[in-house]
């Protein structure tokens, strides 16, 4: 056990960068790695070309009017704060991340509680293809065609209870798959988020239609940088609400504690709608920039969705409750 907690990276395997940093910039990098321990151990996912295909046909109801960001972008420009804080690293380092073989626990206030295994979870509805926008709070966009089904049909094969009234996404808690996630010398991480991710919806948010179990992109299964082998996807909110890369779902009865509430309630609230007129405290929430194009667009209100989900919020201040 002793042998496995120390680094395990070995000099020859260290890039070509690094034998060019001087002296200073390698304590520094020492100091990092005791920090942060566990990025030298991490190395690149499986190239997005070796990945499966999965089928699914297209859903004509779930279109974008704009064409799809190109798959190289969507695959490299991710958050996925469990290999690290820049944008860059979930591509470079989610190797570690094995998405088979791989179980999804659903519980709580559900009449028939259950484990997934993922071949299972991808054969319980019919997979569809639907091209939607994902808005990050970051004001960028991307357009993607995920393959999925709804979550409801999740939700309901579970059955709910009268008591269930949220529910509580989590993604998995192992340092040694998400390096990231290790604590350093004075037990904090480097994003500030508490692990496991946690993320949540309200069960009739959950329910709508557009709220997407999601198992695939651009043809193929996830890759590791975008969530593999399960994720949600909810087109009418931020995308720190879609959690990657889930294995426990929970029905429960109070408002979920998420990790970025947590960690800033002043600049994220459990609701989290695009909403181009509440901006986050730090910038503007009425633009956004499209990965891919250079002229900023004017963000739409749920993200483009609101003629199917702001009935979900009739006499709700969206102002208040961000
Ligand atoms: N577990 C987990 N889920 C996560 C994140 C994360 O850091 N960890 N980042 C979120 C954010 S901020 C965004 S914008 C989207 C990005 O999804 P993509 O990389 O597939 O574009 O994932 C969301 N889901
Ligand atoms: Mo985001």
């Amino acid at each position: 056990m002793l042998i496995r907690q120390a680094p395990r990276f070995r000099w020859s395997e260290v890039t070509d960068e690094r034998l060019y940093l001087n002296r200073r910039e390698l304590i520094a990098g020492a100091a990092a790695l005791a920090l942060f321990p566990g990025r030298a151990e991490a190395g690149p996912p499986p190239p997005v070309s070796q990945l499966a295909a999965l089928p699914a046909a297209p859903n004509p109801r779930y279109r974008h009017a704009d064409s799809p960001t190109k798959i190289e972008s969507a695959t490299t420009y991710n958050n996925f704060y469990e290999f690290g804080v820049e944008k860059e690293d979930p591509a470079r380092l989610a190797g570690t991340l094995k998405p088979r073989p791989w179980q999804v626990v659903v519980e709580g206030h559900v009449a028939k509680p259950g484990t997934f295994d993922i071949e299972e979870l991808l054969r319980l509805a019919p997979l569809e293809e639907r091209v939607y926008a994902l808005r990050c709070v970051e004001a960028w966009s991307m357009v993607i065609p995920w393959i999925g089904y709804p979550l409801s049909a999740l939700l309901k094969r579970v059955a709910p209870t009268g008591q269930a009234k949220f529910v509580e996404f989590q993604t998995l808690l192992d340092p040694e798959q998400f390096p990231a996630q290790k604590k350093g010398v004075f037990g904090f991480s480097m994003s500030g988020l508490d692990w496991p991710y946690v993320e949540g919806l309200r069960l009739d948010e959950a329910m709508h239609p557009l709220a997407l179990l999601t198992v695939g992109m651009y043809g193929k299964v996830l890759p590791n940088q975008n969530g593999a082998p399960v994720r949600v996807v909810v087109p009418w909110k931020y995308g720190f609400k879609s959690a990657k890369s889930i294995v426990r779902i929970r029905l429960v009865s109070e408002q979920p504690q998420t990790a970025w509430a947590k960690a800033q309630p002043r600049e994220y609230g459990f609701y989290s709608n695009v909403h181009p007129s509440v901006d986050h405290p730090r910038w503007s929430q009425a633009t956004e920039r499209r990965i891919g194009e250079f002229r900023r667009r004017q963000t739409l209100m749920f993200n483009g969705y609101a003629d199917q989900v702001a009935s979900l919020y009739a006499g709700m201040d969206l102002k208040k409750n961000y």
